[in-house]
């Protein structure tokens, strides 16, 4: 593909609700600018972005793709993002690369829940945001209403820039509102508005212009003496009102009838800023926070912002250029790793399709094979350069399957497949808990952690069970206790002889234990010291309630005896072992749970019914707050009260709220709830 200069390319992310059409809005664009001759369908699996298996066989999108289309003299980057919120690992990769966000909605079925989710999220990032109403052939599509919602749910100034000309049926295309020209049927024919649209179309501009104009001063002494701005001024206006968020245009189109789609990337690429436009870039400096001019003829750098593994094409890096220029076969090397890399061919993908490029100018993004350590979220930089780019922000999993390999083969496969899986999908994380002998893999909810498990048998053939995770709770106690063992073994042949006073005590929180030695007079001689200690870390290990390990104790043997023939390293170890066992039993022994801090964020009606949810969920709420009709709830939650907490919220709020966790530290279990522990932990060994 041929480079273009970092003032002629435009990166925007296509975001929004499942099914709003983002997938069909890039493929619309590809056949328009003569990428493809036929368009493709997401009910025959054959568009460019949703190739992946998986994507194929549930027909909606799960990874962002790279579609580029050239239009006009330059280079859009349309990175298309899945819209199902288990995935919104992409979009966060998605969007930390794009100058702008184009959240996509439905014309017939407005805002949905993928919308504000995509909203607060570009709010968040504090990045431009564009509208794209789409599918207005549908029957029932009504554009002003979408419009009308938009500008009563958020904060903000919805103003159509692209009004439809008709609708339903009758859709047949678009009016450009700041340069009244029509674009008419999917060949974007110009034409002239229709005299229906006069009105919509002459209070639509002065909004514009209006809003325009007050970006700028100039602008604005233009406007208030009554000159009429010109569509250049209006668009350069419109551009800072859009960059600061005072207005968000909004276009109407049919990616499926093709319509409007010529409309939207000659906007694009007025509208959105350019690469040049949206510099400097923060960036670590020789460890200093500092910025990055965009300047191609700078110093080189680079971010890593996602990675495909794939067992056959081997694993892809996807970067964007963000100083400099990144040239084919040249050296890089990764900042995060302090290694160098060999960048080989270099070439944008187009869906899986891969474009070799000679060179990728500040601005732009394209891809390298076979890279050696570099992963997401990784700077790659010109040899003696000292730049780090900030990464992309993932969440923290907020859902985990225990996971089990079906056979001895598949044992052997899972880790490395498992690595493979994580690489690709940093919202991915898998880790072996020896506490509860289980595998964890850990997602945003269950469709992710679903299709990262049929991924495991399609890529790698691994085959798995899945099962209930575990809480991975620790045994410790809460007061003092004294106990004394002896452990006697004299009959015939080698005999075995040792006896064992100890006290055991709540340890401390740095130490899970902290080991002391009382024995003064030499009741037992300090060689079997160890063994003792060995005793006890055993039964730590393997835990005395009900199989969870021992934590933070304090256990200081105090007296003893020993055989001058029969004392063993052995004895000692069995009679430590047992006399910290019923010590242990003594000195009110309790279960300590995992505790997190979640901050659920939902519509201000749903804060009742979250409440109320909280409460039975043992939690402690630490704070309320509503903030333009969301409210934030804090709380400190057990996790074991989580395990199913991705999918409750979404059955409470309709998928309409979201929440972070992460974790904070141990509490004691509440006493009533113990014995339901140790009965369960006594089942599973009779099972067994
Ligand atoms: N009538 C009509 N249908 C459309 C239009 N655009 C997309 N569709 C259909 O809507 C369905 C969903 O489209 P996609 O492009 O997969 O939606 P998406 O936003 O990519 O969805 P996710 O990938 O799940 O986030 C498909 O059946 C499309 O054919 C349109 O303009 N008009
Ligand atoms: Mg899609």
């Amino acid at each position: 593909m041929k480079v273009y200069s970092s003032d002629k390319i435009r990166n925007i992310a296509l975001m929004g609700h499942s099914g709003s059409g983002k997938t069909i809005l890039a493929e619309a664009m590809a056949h328009a600018t003569g990428v493809t001759n036929r368009m493709g369908r997401i009910e025959d699996g054959t568009t460019l972005s949703d190739w992946d298996d998986e994507e194929i066989k549930r027909s909606q999108s799960i990874n962002a793709s790279l579609i580029p289309v050239e239009w006009a003299d330059h280079k859009l980057n349309v990175l298309d993002t899945p819209g199902y919120p288990d995935f919104i690992g992409d979009v966060i990769s998605a969007l930390r690369v794009s100058e702008a966000g184009m959240v996509v909605v439905d014309a017939v079925a407005g805002i949905e829940v993928g919308t504000e989710l995509a909203w607060q999220h570009l709010e968040q990032e504090n990045k431009p945001r564009f509208i794209f109403v789409n599918k207005m052939d549908r029957d029932n599509a009504d554009f002003q209403r979408v419009v009308d919602a938009l500008n009563n749910t958020f904060e903000g100034h919805f103003v159509p820039v692209l009004l439809p000309i008709g609708a339903e049926d009758n859709f047949s295309g678009v009016v450009s509102v700041i340069e009244g020209e029509a674009y008419m049927g999917p060949e974007g024919k110009p034409g002239d508005a229709p005299a229906q649209l006069e009105e919509a179309l002459e209070e639509a501009k002065l909004e514009l212009v209006e809003a325009a104009a007050e970006s700028d001063d100039e602008l604005l002494m233009k406007y208030l003496e009554g000159e009429e701005l010109t569509p250049e001024e209006v668009f350069t206006g419109l551009k800072n009102a859009i960059r600061e968020g005072a207005v968000t245009p909004v276009f109407s189109g049919s990616a499926a009838k093709e319509i409007g789609i010529r409309a939207a990337m000659d906007l694009i690429i007025s509208l959105v800023p350019s690469p040049v436009d949206a510099a400097p870039y923060p960036a670590i400096i020789d460890g200093e926070e500092g910025e990055l001019p965009g300047d191609p003829n700078g110093v080189t750098a680079a971010l890593v912002f996602k990675t495909i593994a794939d067992p056959y094409v081997g694993r892809i890096t996807l970067f964007r250029v963000f100083n400099g220029t990144l040239k084919s076969d040249s050296r890089m090397y990764n900042i995060n790793k302090r290694a160098e890399e060999r960048m080989g061919h270099i070439f944008t993908l187009r869906g899986k399709e891969q474009l070799p490029v000679k060179e990728v100018p500040a601005g732009d993004i394209a891809a390298a094979a076979k890279l050696n350590v570099t992963v997401t979220g990784d700077t790659l930089v010109e040899k003696g350069v000292n730049i780090v780019l900030p990464p992309p922000k993932f969440p923290n999993p907020l859902y985990a399957v225990a996971i089990r390999p079906l056979t001895q083969a598949d044992s052997a496969k899972i880790s490395n497949a498992l690595n493979r899986l994580v690489e690709e999908d940093p919202t991915l994380k898998w880790y072996n808990d020896t506490s509860i002998r289980q595998l964890i893999l850990q997602g945003m909810g269950d469709v992710h952690i679903t299709i990262a498990v049929n991924r495991l048998k399609s890529k790698f053939g691994v085959n798995v069970v899945t099962e209930t995770p575990k809480v991975p709770y620790r045994e410790t106690v809460s007061k003092t206790a004294k106990a004394a063992y002896r452990h006697k073994k004299q009959t015939g042949g080698a005999g075995q002889f040792a006896e064992v006073h100890m006290r055991v005590e709540p340890g401390t929180d740095e130490q899970d234990l902290v080991y002391e030695w009382e024995v003064f007079g030499g009741a037992i001689s300090s060689t079997f010291m160890p063994s003792i200690e060995k005793g006890i870390r055993q039964v730590m290990k393997e835990g005395v309630l009900a199989g969870y390990p021992v934590v933070k104790v304090k256990v200081a043997v105090y007296d003893g005896k020993e055989h001058p023939v029969d004392s063993k390293d052995i004895a000692f170890q069995i009679a430590g072992r047992e006399a910290f066992k019923k010590a242990f039993h003594e000195a009110g022994p309790i279960f300590l749970e995992p505790i997190y801090k979640v901050e659920v964020i939902v519509p201000e009606e749903y804060m009742g019914d979250i409440l109320g949810d909280l409460n039975t969920r043992r939690a402690r709420v630490l704070g309320m707050d509503t903030v333009r009709g969301k409210s934030i709830i804090t709380a400190e939650v057990p996790y074991a009260e989580l395990l199913r907490y991705a999918n409750d919220l979404r059955s409470i709020t309709q998928g309409r709220g979201i929440y972070n966790i992460e974790f904070l530290r141990y509490e004691p279990v509440p006493q009533h709830l113990s014995q339901a522990i140790i009965d369960e932990a006594k089942r599973e060994k009779e099972e067994k």
